[in-house]
């Protein structure tokens, strides 16, 4: 009889399995919800029973960008903690499941009064959109509770530097505090301005509200939320991606670097979603880019890592040229695959990010669909594809089955549907928005240019697009089925990967977490002090609220 194994206890495999329960219901509902978005906007379809466009559209963005991140990438690093420092004890694991509960209190309260058409405030509930207070209470909650997840991380890092003194600690962990510290003092600024401003006001308490300083608070807390999605897909290039492959990670020293450089230069940015917005002076806006500049670099040093990686391998393997790797790398492995895929969506998806940085270009792309293009891109494709890359090893390994060759090409074909729907519709996405297409809205199809008449076209194409991709979205979860209930019991590995033997050794001081939480601060306080002083100096009068509905 074959014995089922599992790559961690299974006290550990059951927390980070309800995470990942979580996770793929709210893709499910998420997904399904863009899907009838692009049918709405392609005007060739109407939402039946009254149901609203910008409720589907609040269901889709905080079902995908909050509940699907938030579970899975908690779930993942948690799983990636427990293997590489040995595990959680009792209270670690209990304190799992108190915050494990109360984001999903936090999730089905939110959700209700999504659906109750109470709170259709897309997922950035800008002010003076108003929702119900149950709504942001609920938001409230599942930052509560990821606050106590990233508390978990902390203390166990903190135990197995404890336990092993002089030990380097293993890089997933590390990387997974990084993520952690990141989330902490950035989720500040949004858990201020629903506590301090959207409760009081959603309740009645107060008549309005400042809507430029909630936005702020927001912002400082927006950039970072993507750069949470981003580094867990980070952590499986850096440290897992070599293994698969058969390869060793190129360097410690460069991975922990980079996570150090995205902590510091990823939260003191927050102003480059406000660059058209008045009422913030232009200097702090100017320093704030220069400081998105910065936080390009890592990604670059990941870049190169990445490729450095792939380098070496293919020349392990007989390869004789630069790109002499691309021939010997493993293409029928989906848990390969999907993620390489995701990178290759990082180098249009990085360069559109860069356009929207840059002052100028942003007067052109604010507001159009071609945000849209970039963050489906991005967050869609680059962060999705390489979070169905761990799916494909991760789930067995913690329920004791196995990825069978059925189920790796049917992942294959996921793959192929994801990146053909997302190419199709993000490309329409971002040449509609260059048109002037706005986001945001269900009444795209105004037709009074030569320009203008071109939108029709882009928006059949992004429903197109949105098509193939509910296809895939259908079989990825048909895979997950497979693996948590189905697949044939067995041992899948959890691959981790160790690092090149002529790598140069790490330096101590990465590990000094007073000095980077020090400058981190320090870095916001310069961004941010100035401005926040004058922005509630000189505040407007506060707004009233106001419904989509
Ligand atoms: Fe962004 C708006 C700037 C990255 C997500 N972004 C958004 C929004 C989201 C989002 C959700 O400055 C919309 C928010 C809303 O609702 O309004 N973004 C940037 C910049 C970067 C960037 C400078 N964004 C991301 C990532 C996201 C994400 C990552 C999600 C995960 N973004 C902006 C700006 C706006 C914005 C403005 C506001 C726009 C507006 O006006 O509203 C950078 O971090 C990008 C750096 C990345 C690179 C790429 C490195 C490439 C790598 C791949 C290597 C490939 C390999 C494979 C090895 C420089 C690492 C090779 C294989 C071969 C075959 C060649």
């Amino acid at each position: 009889m074959i014995k089922s194994v599992k790559s961690l206890s299974n006290q550990d495999s059951k927390l980070v399995m309800a995470h990942l329960y979580v996770a793929f219901i709210a893709l499910f509902v998420g997904a399904t919800c863009g899907l009838l978005q692009t049918l709405e906007r392609s005007g060739k379809f109407q939402l039946p029973a009254g149901i609203g466009y910008y409720q589907i559209l609040t269901v889709h963005g905080v079902m995908l960008g909050l509940v699907l991140m938030i579970f899975f990438i908690l779930g993942f690093m948690l799983s990636a903690q427990s293997k590489t420092t040995g595990g959680y004890n009792k209270t670690e694991a209990t304190l799992g499941w108190i915050g494990f509960w109360i984001m999903v209190v936090g999730t089905i309260s939110a959700a209700i009064m999504i659906l109750l058409n109470e709170a259709s405030v897309l997922y950035t509930f800008y002010a003076p959109l108003q929702a119900h207070v149950v709504f942001y209470i609920g938001l409230a909650l599942v930052i509560v509770g990821t606050w106590i997840i990233g508390f978990i991380i902390f203390k166990r890092h903190a135990r197995f530097r404890k336990e092993n003194p002089g030990v380097q600690t293993p890089l997933l962990s590390y990387m997974a505090v990084i993520t952690m510290l990141m989330w902490q003092i950035a989720s500040i600024g949004v858990a201020v301005t629903v506590i301090f401003h959207m409760i009081p006001w959603a309740l009645g308490w107060v008549d309005t509200v400042d809507v430029l300083l909630s936005r702020t608070l927001f912002w400082y807390f927006g950039h970072p939320l993507v750069y949470f999605w981003l580094l867990p897909a980070y952590m499986m290039w850096y440290a897992i991606m070599p293994k698969i492959i058969g390869g060793k990670i190129f360097s410690d020293s460069l991975a922990r670097l980079s996570f150090i450089l995205l902590l510091l230069f990823s939260i003191p940015v927050g102003f480059h979603h406000q660059l058209t917005e008045p009422g913030i002076d232009p200097f702090w806006k100017y320093l704030q880019v220069v400081l998105t500049f910065l936080v390009v670099i890592p990604s670059l040093m990941t870049a190169f890592s990445m490729f450095a990686t792939f380098e070496m391998r293919g020349r392990e393997l007989g390869a004789k040229s630069i790109f002499g790797w691309f021939k010997k790398m493993p293409w029928k492995d989906v848990r390969f695959l999907a993620p390489f895929i995701g990178m290759v969506f990082f180098i249009p998806g990085g360069a559109g990010g860069i356009i929207n940085a840059s002052n100028q270009m942003n007067q052109v792309v604010h507001n159009t669909i071609w945000v849209t293009g970039h963050f489906h891109l991005t967050g869609a494709a680059v962060v999705m594809l390489t979070f169905f890359g761990i799916t494909y090893w991760l789930v067995p390994s913690l329920t004791g089955r196995t990825l069978t060759a059925k189920m790796n090409k049917l992942g294959i074909v996921q793959t192929i549907f994801w990146t053909v729907g997302m190419t199709i519709m993000s490309t329409a996405m971002h040449w509609q928005g260059l048109l002037g297409g706005p986001r945001r809205s269900a009444y795209s199809e105004y037709v009074g240019n030569a320009d203008t008449a071109a939108w029709g076209g882009y928006q059949i194409a992004q429903a197109v697009g949105g098509s193939i991709l509910f296809i895939g979205m259908v079989i990825m979860i048909i895979i997950f089925i497979n693996l948590a209930f189905f697949a044939p019991k067995g041992e899948e590995e959890y691959p981790i990967a160790v690092v090149y033997d002529q790598a140069e050794k790490t330096p101590k001081v990465f590990e000094n977490w007073k000095l980077w939480t020090a400058v981190t601060i320090a870095l916001v306080l310069f961004a941010y002090t100035i401005p926040l002083f004058d922005i509630i100096q000189n505040a407007p009068p506060g707004a009233k609220g106001f419904k989509l509905w």
